[in-house]
């Protein structure tokens, strides 16, 4: 074999992560020998993260799963033993087809983000499931209460232009570590400084992202809003306010006024554990900066008051004009750009009875109480794929209890034996992304990525489409939509009437590999008003809000479990524990392959000197991390990295391979954020003790 012989592909990362890069991947006599950043798209430069650089050692590790299983030992222990693909899909098809003829929405899907793509992620699956007439699952593990706060004051799910945030002149990194996290996007904020912006990183942890920030300040989790609130006040009382701006494009201002009268920096400062004069100066040097950008991220969406948080942080940019700018404004998500074909992709006209069977809804994030508690009709059969919530869901013991019920029909499919895997009747190998055919939007940046196959599946592999396809078939769903090619799939993908996917055929997407959106560059959204509220303004006062029976004016919404709201708890629980990303895991992903464990160690938690001094706790000991809902036990790093009061533990861990078959979930709560019905991980009081 020589060089010449060698064929590189257009690929797209499939993870769930803001920048989507696009790949190139080389392959030589039908096996993947190299995989990189495209060098031509502006967003991904030529480089890979951390993580996906390695992805062959994800793609081709001796860990995939490479055929069908059924389950021979007890539920959770993880024994299998090999079937065909026949009696796999006969077994399910059979047991599905019972149910349903009862009731189809004792059936539950369960998928998040181990792909992003359009055509692996939401097609043919969304399909199947629809023409089933199976509960719906609201896909809320994330992202929702920012969402939900961000869409009642803003609108739709845009914001500034993220390659024009060169241009801002100070940069608030919000409840994100881009270092970590949004590497590509940091390139722009980095680029930023070096012309002479401001960084202000706003984080209960000095992050690698604060570290390289001008300026660092942590405040108590789940206090974003306070802090917010109290900005708001010093901006209105000081007058550094765009008033132009404000009678032109926003509603409500007098009601605000009013409103953060009385929440002022000495106000926040307790709630906060920020110092009055901080928040004060902080506000005046957002006042006074054009332009100011805030890159808000979902570090903020974790806690009880996520929604509202997200709302008053949302308000900012529209007191001081900054969305005339470019490089103004505020950025949580541009998915909102994306002209997604979600009729067509997921057909939710395939359900073959509403009347009789009107959907129902059931939450993600609490998937545990969902399996333990629910009925009419119970949950009788859960099909996961694309996602690990027995390691990801809060309060493990209530989400394995449910996944352990015997009378639960449980079909997992997967690269990997995940922790979930473990608890399946039926296990099915999955194809990577170097294996099948996808087209990705992105949530922060404004390309489409197009993936081709590079190589075969592996083993028995299949990718999600096929799988449902196969499963149509055997239940006789008869339906067009169910024989479409996943090519053809990607040609749906988005709206090829919207003037925003104007040249985005998917012939000429799939030719270049990526491409940019019909935007104007840069996008500057609201510079002349046009949010996406119901009354076209930032809404500071929303009706909408009010009819949901939320305060329809920013307000101050409270962590869950925090010393402040919660002393009796934190008599008993004083620290509160946050769980970010690792920088070498992706979520579960990445966490059970040898190069990324070792880079990461071992489960560790970061805790204050002041705080490990008080429990005799030195730097190296074990401990045990625990409140009522579990333990879980972690090295101690003893660090003025973290705020005294705060503990932080990088995750997220697979249970079965972290030592004690717990991760960080084991304490987590499954009670919800104040909007949006998101999960609450970085709301979470616990004790920790040596062991
Ligand atoms: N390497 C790596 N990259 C990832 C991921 C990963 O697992 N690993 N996950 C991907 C996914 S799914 C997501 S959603 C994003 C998440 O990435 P980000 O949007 O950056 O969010 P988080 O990392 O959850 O939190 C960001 C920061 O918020 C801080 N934080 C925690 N609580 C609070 C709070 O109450 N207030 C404030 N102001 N800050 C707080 C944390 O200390 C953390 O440093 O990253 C994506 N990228
Ligand atoms: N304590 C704590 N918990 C958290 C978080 C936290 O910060 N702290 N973060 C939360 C966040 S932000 C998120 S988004 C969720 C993430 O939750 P998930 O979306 O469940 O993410 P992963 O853990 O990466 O699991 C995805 C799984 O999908 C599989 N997969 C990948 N590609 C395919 C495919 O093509 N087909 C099939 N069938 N499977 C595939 C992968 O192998 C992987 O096991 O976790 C949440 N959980
Ligand atoms: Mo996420």
């Amino acid at each position: 074999m020589n060089a010449t012989d060698a064929q590189v592909v257009k690929a797209a990362c499939p993870h769930d992560c803001p920048d989507t890069c696009a790949m190139e991947v080389t392959v030589e006599a039908g096996r993947a020998v190299r995989v990189r950043g495209a060098s031509d798209m502006p967003f991904t430069n030529g480089t890979l993260c951390t993580k996906v650089a390695h992805y062959l050692e994800r793609v081709y590790s001796d860990q995939r799963l490479l055929f069908p299983m059924k389950r021979v030992g007890r539920k959770g222990e993880g024994r299998f033993e090999r079937i065909s693909w026949d009696e796999a899909l006969d077994t399910i098809a059979a047991r599905l087809g019972e149910i349903a003829a009862g009731d189809p929405r004792a059936i539950l899907p369960y998928s998040y983000a181990g792909t992003m793509g359009l055509v692996q992620g939401e097609s043919m699956d969304r399909r199947f499931f629809h023409r089933l007439g199976a509960s719906l699952l609201d896909r809320t593990i994330c992202a929702s209460a920012g969402a939900a706060g961000w869409k009642a004051t803003v609108g739709a799910a845009v914001g500034a232009d993220p390659e024009a945030l060169t241009d801002a002149r100070l940069i608030l990194i919000w409840g994100g570590n881009p270092v970590v996290s949004n590497v590509h996007g940091w390139r722009y904020m980095q680029e930023a400084k070096r012309r002479g912006a401001r960084l202000i990183c706003i984080d209960p942890r000095r992050t690698d992202t604060a570290k390289k920030c001008d300026q660092h300040i942590a405040p108590l989790p789940g206090t974003d809003g306070a802090l917010a609130l109290a900005m708001m006040q010093v901006l209105i009382e000081e007058d550094l306010l765009d008033h132009d701006y404000i009678a032109a494009h926003t509603l409500g201002f007098d009601a605000l006024v009013e409103r953060v009268r009385t929440l002022t920096p000495e106000w926040a400062a307790p709630l906060t554990g920020v110092d009055a004069d901080v928040i004060r100066t902080l506000a005046r040097d957002y006042g006074r900066a054009r332009p100011s950008m805030i890159r808000l991220n979902y570090g903020l969406n974790r806690c009880a008051g996520a929604g509202m948080a997200v709302r008053n942080i949302a308000c900012l940019p529209a007191l001081t004009g900054a969305w005339r700018h470019a490089a103004g404004g505020a950025l949580l998500s541009v998915s909102g750009h994306f002209p997604k074909d979600v009729s067509a992709l997921a057909r939710p006209d395939l359900h073959p009875d509403p009347v009789r069977f009107p959907p129902r809804t059931i939450n993600m994030s609490n998937i545990g109480e969902a399996l333990l508690n629910t009925d009419d009709p119970p949950v009788k059969a859960i099909f996961v794929y694309n996602s690990n919530p027995v390691a990801v869901a809060p309060y493990s013991n209530q989400v394995r209890a449910g996944f352990a019920r015997e009378d639960l029909f449980c079909v997992v499919h997967e690269l990997f034996q995940t922790d979930t895997a473990d608890y399946a009747d039926i296990l099915l190998p999955a194809t990577s992304q170097l294996e099948h055919r996808d087209v990705h939007a992105s949530y922060g940046h404004t390309y489409a990525v197009s993936n081709v196959p590079a190589i075969a599946p592996l083993g028995e592999a299949k990718p999600n489409t096929e799988v449902f396809r196969l499963l149509a078939a055997r239940m006789g769903f008869a339906d067009a939509a169910f024989s479409d090619s996943d090519e053809a799939i990607a040609a749906q993908a988005f709206r090829r009437d919207d003037p925003r996917a104007l040249g985005l055929s998917a012939e000429a997407l799939k030719a270049k590999g990526w491409m940019r959106l019909n935007l104007p560059r840069p996008s500057v959204p609201y510079a002349q008003g046009g949010f996406g509220t119901p009354s076209g303004k930032c809404e500071f006062f929303s009706q909408r809000l009010a009819e949901q029976g939320h305060d329809p004016l920013p307000a101050w919404s409270p962590p869950a479990e925090s010393v402040s709201s919660n002393p009796a708890l934190a008599q008993h629980y004083p620290l509160a524990l946050i769980t970010p990303p690792a920088r070498n895991f992706l979520n579960t992903s990445f966490a059970n392959l040898p190069r990324f464990v070792q880079q990461e160690g071992s489960p560790k938690l970061e805790i204050h000197p002041q705080d490990a001094l008080r429990r005799g706790i030195v730097d190296g000991d074990r401990v045990r991390i625990q409140n009522d809902r579990g333990a879980f036990h972690a090295r101690a790093v003893v660090t003025e990295d973290v705020r005294a009061g705060v503990v932080v533990s990088p995750s997220v861990w697979w249970q079965k391979l972290s030592g004690d078959g717990e991760n960080a979930n084991a304490v987590t709560s499954s009670a919800l954020t104040d909007m949006g019905g998101g999960p609450i991980f970085y709301d979470c009081l616990v004790e920790v003790t040596p062991v």
